[in-house]
């Protein structure tokens, strides 16, 4: 997270601290810095505290370095929002996003993810995915309300994303004009959910099947195999397992 020191009038002195997200792709460090003034815009922001110290992490994958920086919150209807940056060597740039609502409300699942490398982003993709059969109806109703979006390559979606709903979009950038407009898709996705998670009653009636559905939706995303498969590279088969179970894609306790 921080630089290294320098020597200043013979004294060492603390760098500036820089982010991750500054060396990072140019569409990943807008949708990184969209995503935290959508959350602070709209919600009430307290601290969350990751287990032990998985907030910023180094590892070596093929000998080049992976580093992850998490930032996380929590507010009154969710009980976590992730924001991970992630970057191996000069060659892979990774925003990963997910809000997990608290499980007394019946709210979706806010999911994004951008992968990219030398320059190019190769995987985009946003949803509101349902945790019951269906999406809530005043979801389905804003969501409708947007508008239409064309993209040159839509990219099909993998054996296990039976959990996304049929308002996800998955493309490849084709132009930096479609970087900006899938930017924008993201962050009237994330406005959406903030205004409707804000405007919904608590249901404590209804927690067992809501955390069911997380359970569900968590689940399916731990059968990412292109995920696991850089984490593995990088820390090892069992320190990869843990962190797709407790950071990336932990389920709601009983
Ligand atoms: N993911 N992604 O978040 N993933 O986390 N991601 C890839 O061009 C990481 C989510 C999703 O085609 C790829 O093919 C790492 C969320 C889907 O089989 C790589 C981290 C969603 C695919 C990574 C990370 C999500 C995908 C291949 C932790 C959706 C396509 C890139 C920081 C809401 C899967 C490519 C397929 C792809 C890696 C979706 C390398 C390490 C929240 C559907």
């Amino acid at each position: 997270m921080l630089g290294t020191y320098y020597r200043f009038l013979g004294v060492m002195v603390a760098p500036v601290p820089t982010s991750l997200r500054d060396q990072q792709h140019p569409m990943i460090r807008d949708l990184a810095d969209r995503i935290e003034a959508t959350w602070q815009q709209y919600l009430d922001l307290s601290p969350y505290r990751l287990p032990e110290d998985l907030g910023y992490i180094e590892g070596r994958l093929e000998g080049e370095k992976l580093t992850i920086e998490n930032r996380c919150y929590q507010t009154p209807q969710f009980r976590k929002l992730h924001l991970e940056l992630a970057r191996v060597g000069a060659n892979l740039d990774i925003l990963h996003c997910v809000m997990f609502p608290r499980p007394e409300y019946g709210l979706p699942m806010f999911g994004c993810d951008l992968v990219g490398g030398r320059g190019q982003i190769s995987a985009a993709i946003i949803d509101l995915s349902p945790v019951a059969e269906v999406l809530p109806d005043r979801y389905v109703t804003a969501l409708d309300q947007l508008p239409a979006q064309a993209f040159a390559e839509e990219r099909d979606l993998p054996g296990w994303g039976t959990i996304f709903s049929p308002y996800c979009r998955f493309i490849r950038p084709a132009s930096p004009a479609e970087e900006t407009a899938f930017v924008q898709l993201i962050a009237d996705y994330l406005a959406l959910h903030c205004q409707q998670a804000i405007a919904t009653p608590a249901q404590p009636d209804q927690k067992a099947g809501i955390m069911a559905g997380q359970r569900h939706y968590c689940e399916q995303q731990q059968k990412n195999d292109k995920t696991r498969r850089v984490l593995e590279k990088a820390f090892g088969e069992a320190w990869a397992e843990r962190y797709m179970t407790t950071v990336l894609f932990d389920l709601p306790e009983a």
